[in-house]
C-alpha cells in the first residue's frame, strides 16, 4: 500500500491492486475460504480460466453463493475533508456446477465510525452497537454468463466521493445477493485519495497553511503561479509581505 503524502501531489491514502497477496489492512467480515482472498489467473486452481485483473494479474475474490463475502478497510481520515474512492468490480462464474446465467449484486458503502452507542433492541434491552454514519454507497448489478469456467465478462469502474465526519472511516464491499453457488464478486484497483484542500491552523509560531494538491499563489487574484518548490506547509507570519492569496489546484 504505497502512501504518498508529499505536498504538490494529491495525497494518496490507499493504492491497492492486490498483486502481492491478501493485504493485511483488509478485514474479512463474513465469508469462508472462498470469500476474501486474492487470486490470479496464475493460481493452480484457476488454470484455464479467463481471469484478468484490471491492473496486473491479481485481484480480490469474495462472496460465493450462500457464503457471502464482506471485506472492510479502515482508513484514518480528517473530519471535514473530502476524499475520493475509485475501484473496479465485477462478477464471475465459479466452478463446474450446473450452469446458467446468474445475477450478482455488488455493494460498496463508506461509513464514518463514531464509536459505540447504546440503543434499545427489539425486546427492550439496552445493547451496545456501533455508531455508524453512512457517507456514500453504490450498488452494481452483474449478470454472469453461466459458463463452466471462471470468467469475468466485464469490469465496471466506479467512483465515490465523501466528506469525512470522523477520524475513522470504513470502506466496505460485499455481495449481498449472490444467487446459488455460481457467482462470485471480484474487486481490483482500489484507490483512495484526498481531494485538494487548504486549511489555516494556528500554532505557537503563528498561522500555518496546510494543503494537498498543487499550491498556487497570487497577489491580485487574477494571475496565479505555482509555488516553487512546493513547501511542506506555509508559515504565514514573518514570511509574507503584503497581500498574498493561495489556492490549490488538482
Ligand atoms: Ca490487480
Amino acid at each position: 500500500m504505497p502512501v504518498a503524502t508529499a505536498c504538490g501531489e494529491v495525497q494518496v491514502l490507499l493504492d491497492e491492486s492486490f498483486e502481492s497477496g491478501s493485504p493485511p489492512q483488509w478485514t474479512r467480515v463474513t465469508g469462508d475460504a472462498y470469500s476474501s482472498y486474492t487470486v490470479s489467473k496464475n493460481n493452480p486452481s484457476f488454470v484455464g480460466s479467463n481471469f484478468d485483473g484490471v491492473t496486473g494479474d491479481s485481484f480480490m475474490l469474495f462472496g460465493s453463493g450462500s457464503n457471502r463475502g464482506t471485506i472492510r478497510l479502515v482508513l484514518e481520515t480528517v473530519p471535514g475533508r473530502e476524499y475520493r474512492l475509485t475501484y473496479n468490480c465485477g462478477g464471475t462464474d465459479s466452478w463446474s456446477v450446473p450452469q446458467k446465467s446468474q445475477s450478482l449484486t455488488f455493494y460498496a458503502v463508506i461509513n464514518a465510525f463514531h464509536g459505540m452507542k447504546t440503543v434499545v433492541n427489539h425486546v427492550g434491552q439496552l445493547v451496545e452497537v456501533e455508531d455508524l454514519e453512512q457517507l456514500a454507497s453504490k450498488t452494481h448489478t452483474f449478470t454472469t454468463p453461466g459458463s463452466s469456467n471462471w470468467t469475468i465478462p466485464r469490469w465496471e469502474s466506479a467512483e465515490l466521493t465523501f466528506r469525512a465526519s470522523s477520524s475513522v472511516t470504513r470502506i466496505q464491499f460485499n455481495t449481498p445477493t449472490t444467487s446459488a453457488m455460481a457467482s462470485v464478486g471480484v474487486l481490483d484497483s482500489v484507490l483512495v485519495s484526498a481531494l485538494p484542500f487548504v486549511s489555516l491552523k494556528g500554532s505557537s509560531s503563528g498561522l500555518v497553511l496546510e494543503y494537498s494538491g498543487m499550491l498556487e499563489t497570487s497577489s491580485d487574484l487574477k494571475n496565479w503561479a505555482p509555488v516553487a518548490p512546493q513547501p511542506a506547509n506555509v508559515s504565514l507570519l514573518g514570511t509574507v509581505n503584503g497581500t498574498k492569496f493561495f489556492r490549490v489546484a488538482k
